[in-house]
């Protein structure tokens, strides 16, 4: 009687937990070497870089760090000459990892929980941040620069990934100072005669905090930086931009850094969610002479905005939003995650009107799902097909198994899915070189593989998912699961 009872309330599952578990091994060794265990053909229009980052340690010495975001930020570059792919991996050499694998111990606190050895009395009035680099890789103005959000950019040679040292953006940021994580690239500026450029933010939080914006043109130097003060603490770690305005979204936390100043936890960790605050979208215009202005909405938490577009005086944002920040919990193993325990993340439309102030919004996609991206022509346009890393299961919140394509005009959705046995990273959208039309492209994702315990580089023909793969090539060994990375064409 029992089993039946508990059979009809327990869910089934597109995955398991031991296999989600092995992406979440260190990578210790660095390699270089062509990739030689092919299936299907990699296109031979594709041509370019996809350079990747994210946390390749997930431990030191055998400590394991508290948190994935905590780890040290390693460089994978997947290099398409010809229809053959170089692979390459190297760790940043940040000067805390160039540290601590010296010394064989953890000598920084994380700021997601990772602790020193030692207990509270040995982390309490540290309060060094330890720039581990490992949220993002872009190349832009001839720099290739691994980012991560609370201080400066570290600059690495795009051939070999050996990392050169911290930039400034040519003397623009002190030493430490915060450049995030997510610059988006403008096609065409309207400031700068339909020239590119790079948008890009930092925060500065506190009782009231200072977001500044930084716009750089091809050649890399910092043509147009502003800075703006906000009401209350702010942990933003994504924007939108359109033609005239950067998009941001003031999730409603508060902080208490008493636990991170003794030593119990990390700043990450003192972050608490108020569901009875609304969520503050900052709207500053990208010319220096209009105002900023600040509206409100529900309650809810947002990490990455696919895209937003403007009409008249209506902003559109379409972001991937939470009920609530996932709080990590001080004692607890990332690891034994109970997936069914949290809300997913699931893509909404926001529909800013700045003229009546007023904010409405819509569900346009219910599935779980993170790391939105699209045709890199239409940031800040109003753009048809959204790609993301998606569950493969249609309701419930789960890891990244799919790949789902959003066709925002129809409706339509395609789905491509790993499961039940592989794990999806940022999908990233390459253009078919004189290609036509929105999804005239390739689709590249690394996909973790736990049959193998590897990971596959998996090229989808972004205009057609369901006949499966174009390509996937098998690497020798796994990557951890990342965070972003770019696409630079020869
Ligand atoms: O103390 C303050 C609060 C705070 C949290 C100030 C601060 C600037 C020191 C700060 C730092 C924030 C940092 C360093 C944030 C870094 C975030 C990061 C490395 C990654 C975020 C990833 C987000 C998502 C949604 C990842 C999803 C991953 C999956 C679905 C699984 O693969
Ligand atoms: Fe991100």
């Amino acid at each position: 009687m029992q089993l039946y009872e508990r059979a009809s309330t327990v869910p089934t599952h597109s995955y398991q937990r031991q296999d989600w578990q092995g992406g979440y091994e260190s990578l210790k060794t660095e390699y270089d070497y062509w990739i030689d265990d092919i299936e299907g053909q990699i296109p031979p229009e594709l041509q370019g870089t996809l350079f990747r980052n994210g946390p390749g340690l997930l431990d030191v010495n055998g400590n394991a760090i508290h948190h994935p975001f905590d780890g040290d930020g390693m460089i994978s570059a997947i290099a398409f000459h010809n229809g053959r792919a170089h692979f390459r991996n190297r760790f940043v050499r940040t000067a805390a990892f160039v540290e601590e694998q010296q010394a064989g111990k953890i000598l920084y606190r994380g700021v997601f929980g990772t602790q020193k050895p030692g207990g509270w009395l040995a982390n309490a009035f540290d309060l060094r941040l330890k720039n581990i680099a490992n949220t993002n890789v872009v190349y832009w103005g001839g720099k290739l620069l691994a980012l991560w959000e609370a201080a400066d950019p570290h600059r690495l040679d795009p051939a070999t990934l050996e990392t050169l040292g911290k930039d400034s953006l040519n003397g623009v940021l002190a030493d430490g100072e915060a450049f995030a994580a997510h610059p988006r690239i403008d096609p065409r500026c309207n400031q700068d005669d339909g020239a590119p450029c790079m948008v890009n933010f930092s925060i500065k939080p506190g009782l009231s905090s200072t977001i500044t914006i930084f716009e750089l043109d091809p050649a890399g130097n910092v043509i147009r930086q502003h800075a703006h003060n906000v009401p209350g603490f702010a942990f933003i770690h994504d924007f939108a931009i359109t033609e005239n305005y950067c998009i941001f979204f003031q999730n409603p936390i508060a902080f208490n850094p008493i636990p991170f100043v003794f030593g119990l936890r990390g700043a990450g960790e003192c972050i608490k969610f108020q569901p009875n605050q609304p969520t503050r979208i900052v709207v500053i215009p990208r010319h220096k002479s209009r105002q900023m202005q600040i509206l409100e909405t529900q309650s809810g938490f947002v990490f990455h905005h696919a895209n937003a577009f403007e009409q008249g005086e209506e902003i559109f944002i379409d972001s991937i939003c939470y009920e609530s920040f996932p709080e990590v919990e001080a004692g607890s193993d990332f690891k034994q995650v109970d997936f069914d325990a949290l809300q997913p993340g699931q893509m909404w439309r926001f529909h800013v009107n700045l003229q009546q102030q007023t904010v409405l919004r819509a569900l346009i996609e219910p599935r779980c799902c993170e790391f939105p991206t699209m045709h890199p022509e239409k940031v800040g346009r109003p753009c048809r097909y959204l790609y993301m890393g998606a569950a493969h299961a249609n309701t419930g919140n789960a890891p990244l198994q799919a790949i789902l394509k959003a066709d925002l005009e129809t409706g339509h959705r395609q789905l491509w899915s790993a499961a039940p046995r592989g794990f999806v990273s940022e999908p990233i959208f390459v253009e078919r070189p004189h290609g036509e039309g929105e999804d005239d492209g390739w689709i590249l994702a690394l996909v973790y593989d736990a049959t193998h315990h590897r990971s596959d580089v998996v090229i989808l023909d972004a205009r057609n998912f369901e006949q499966g793969a174009i390509a996937r090539l098998h690497l020798k060994h796994h990557i951890p699961y990342g965070l972003h990375g770019s696409f630079t064409p020869e």
